[in-house]
C-alpha cells in the first residue's frame, strides 16, 4: 500500500484554514517568503506543513505525509494528541504562567509523577532540552564541589565523541562534530573525550576531579548507535565505584521511544540524574526536566538557578498529561511491537539499498548505500512518495515515527523507502 498522496484542495478549502488577515500562499512563496528574513540555519525539505494529526502531516496544498520524524522525538504521542491538546486547551482557560517567585497549583503533582515515571527523587523543571543539560552541568559540578570534596573550579565530566547534547556554547565546546563547533569559541573548560561503547577508555578518564559521565544511552544524531550489552551497566559501576555521577541523557532515547520509558531500562540500570525534554512537552510546549537522586539536586538553593519559564502551568499540566499517558505503558508496548515490525522490515532491505541498520523499539539508523545517494538526496526521495525523514550524517537516514503509527502506516513508510532504494523513483 502506497502512502496515499490526496490530490490539491481548492484553494477556498485551503484559505478557509488560514486567518483572513493573512493571505493564503503557496508552500513555494512561503519557502521564498522565509530566504531574507530568516536565519539560515537549517536547510530543510521543501515541504510546507500547514496541520497535522497523529501520524500525519499536511502540506499548504493539502499533500499528506507519513511523518517518520517526529520532531526528532518530541512527537511521540503523535501530532495533536487529544488527551493531551484536552490537558492544554483546560489549562489556557485557566493559568499559563506564574513564574516560580510564586508558587502554582500543577506544579507539585508535575514533579511528583515525572519522579515517579523514573523511580527518582527531585525535579528541577527546565523548558528546552539543552537547558536540562546545561542545568544537569551546573548541578553535577556543584555536587562535585559541596559533596564529593573536588576543589573550587576544578570539576570534570566525561562525555562521549559523537555526542549530541544541544547547541550552547558550553555543549558544544564538548562537541566532536566540527560543523557545530567551528566558530563559535571560546570553549568552555573541563569536559573530557572518551570514545562511546568503550567502558576502558573511560575508566581511564575518570579521576577525582570527575563529576560526572555524561552520555546518551544510545547516541541519536550520530546516527542511533547503540553501545554492546552491558556498557550502560558498566557506566554504572564505575561511576559507583568512583563516586562520579551517571548522567542519563535521555531527551531523544526516553519517554517510549526504544519500549521502554527510559533506555537505560534495557540494561535495569538507574542513573543518578536522567536528562528528559522533547516528548515531554507532547509536541505542544517546550518541557524538559533534570530528575535526579535528593543528595544531587539538593545542592540548589534558592537564588542559584532559575528560568522564567521552568515549570510554568501549561507545561506542568502537559507534562503531567505526558507522564500519565506513559504509565499506563501503551506507548512503550507499541514501541516493542512495532519495533519488531520496524526491524523486520528493514531486515528485507539489506542489500536492497540498504548496507546496514541499527534500531531499537521505533527508532533507527539506516546507513543506506552511497551509491544510491546521500542521505539528503534519500530524504528528498521519499518526501516525493509522501514520507518524511531526516538524514543525519552522510548517508544515514534516523526513523522515528510516533509511537502512535499503526503496523499499516509503518508498512507504507517501508513500502516507501524500498521503492525509492529499488526503484530510483
Ligand atoms: C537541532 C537530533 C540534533 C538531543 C539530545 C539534548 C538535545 C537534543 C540527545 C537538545 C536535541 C535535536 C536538536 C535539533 C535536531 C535534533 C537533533 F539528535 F535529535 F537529531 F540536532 F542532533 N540531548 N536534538 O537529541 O535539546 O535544546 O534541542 O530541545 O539542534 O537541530 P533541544
Amino acid at each position: 500500500m502506497t502512502a496515499p498522496v490526496v490530490p490539491a484542495r481548492s484553494p477556498e478549502a485551503v484559505a478557509a484554514g488560514v486567518s483572513e488577515a493573512a493571505p493564503a500562499r503557496s508552500s513555494a512563496e512561503l519557502i521564498r517568503a522565509e530566504e531574507p528574513v530568516l536565519a539560515h540555519n537549517y536547510h530543510p525539505l521543501p515541504v510546507v506543513v500547514a496541520r497535522a494529526e497523529g501520524t500525519w502531516v499536511e502540506d499548504v496544498e493539502g499533500r499528506r505525509y507519513l511523518d517518520m520524524l517526529a520532531g526528532y522525538s518530541a512527537l511521540n504521542f503523535g501530532h495533536r494528541h487529544p488527551l493531551l491538546i484536552e490537558a492544554a486547551h483546560r489549562q489556557l482557560d485557566r493559568l499559563t504562567l506564574t513564574s516560580r517567585a510564586f508558587h502554582h497549583d500543577r506544579l507539585a503533582g508535575f514533579a511528583e509523577r515525572l519522579a515517579e515515571l523514573t523511580g527518582l527523587d527531585m525535579v528541577l523543571p527546565m523548558n528546552t532540552g539543552a537547558e536540562a543539560v546545561e542545568s544537569g552541568i551546573k548541578v553535577a559540578r556543584k555536587w562535585a564541589y559541596e559533596v564529593k570534596g573536588v576543589p573550587a573550579d576544578r570539576a570534570t565530566i566525561v562525555v562521549a565523541a559523537e555526542n549530541f547534547h544541544g547547541r550552547t556554547t558550553t555543549i558544544v565546546s564538548f562537541s566532536t562534530d566540527e560543523t557545530a563547533r567551528t566558530g563559535f569559541g571560546p570553549f568552555t573548560p573541563g569536559f573530557r573525550i572518551v570514545p562511546y561503547n568503550d567502558l576502558a577508555a573511560l575508566e581511564a578518564a575518570v579521576d577525582e576531579t570527575t563529576a560526572a559521565v555524561l552520555i546518551e544511552p544510545i547516541q541519536g544524531e550520530a546516527g542511533v548507535i547503540i553501545p554492546d550489552d552491558g556498557y550502560l551497566a558498566g557506566v554504572r559501576e564505575l561511576t559507583r565505584r568512583t563516586n562520579t555521577l551517571f548522567i542519563a541523557d535521555e531527551i531523544q532515547s526516553g519517554l517510549g521511544r526504544t519500549g521502554r520509558t527510559l533506555a537505560v531500562e534495557h540494561e535495569g540500570v538507574v542513573p543518578d540524574v536522567v536528562l528528559l525534554g522533547k516528548a515531554l512537552g507532547g509536541g505542544i510546549v517546550p518541557v524538559s526536566a533534570v530528575v535526579g537522586r535528593r543528595e544531587v539536586l539538593s545542592v540548589l538553593r534558592p537564588g542559584e538557578h532559575g528560568s522564567t519559564f521552568g515549570g510554568n502551568p501549561l507545561a506542568a499540566a502537559v507534562g503531567t498529561a505526558v507522564v500519565e499517558l506513559l504509565a499506563t505503558g501503551e506507548f512503550q508496548r507499541r514501541a516493542t511491537e512495532l519495533g519488531t515490525v520496524l526491524r523486520d522490515g528493514l531486515t528485507g532491505l539489506v542489500g536492497k539499498g540498504v548496507v546496514g541498520f541499527r534500531s531499537r523499539g521505533l527508532w533507527a539508523g539506516v546507513d543506506i548505500d552511497p551509491a544510491l545517494g546521500t542521505g539528503r538526496e534519500v530524504s528528498e526521495r521519499l518526501m516525493r512518495e509522501g514520507v518524511l525523514v531526516k538524514d543525519t550524517h552522510g548517508s544515514t537516514v534516523r526513523l522515528a515515527p510516533p509511537l502512535t503509527i499503526t503496523g499499516e502506516e509503518l508498512g507504507a513508510a517501508l513500502a516507501a523507502l524500498e521503492r525509492v532504494l529499488t526503484r530510483r523513483v
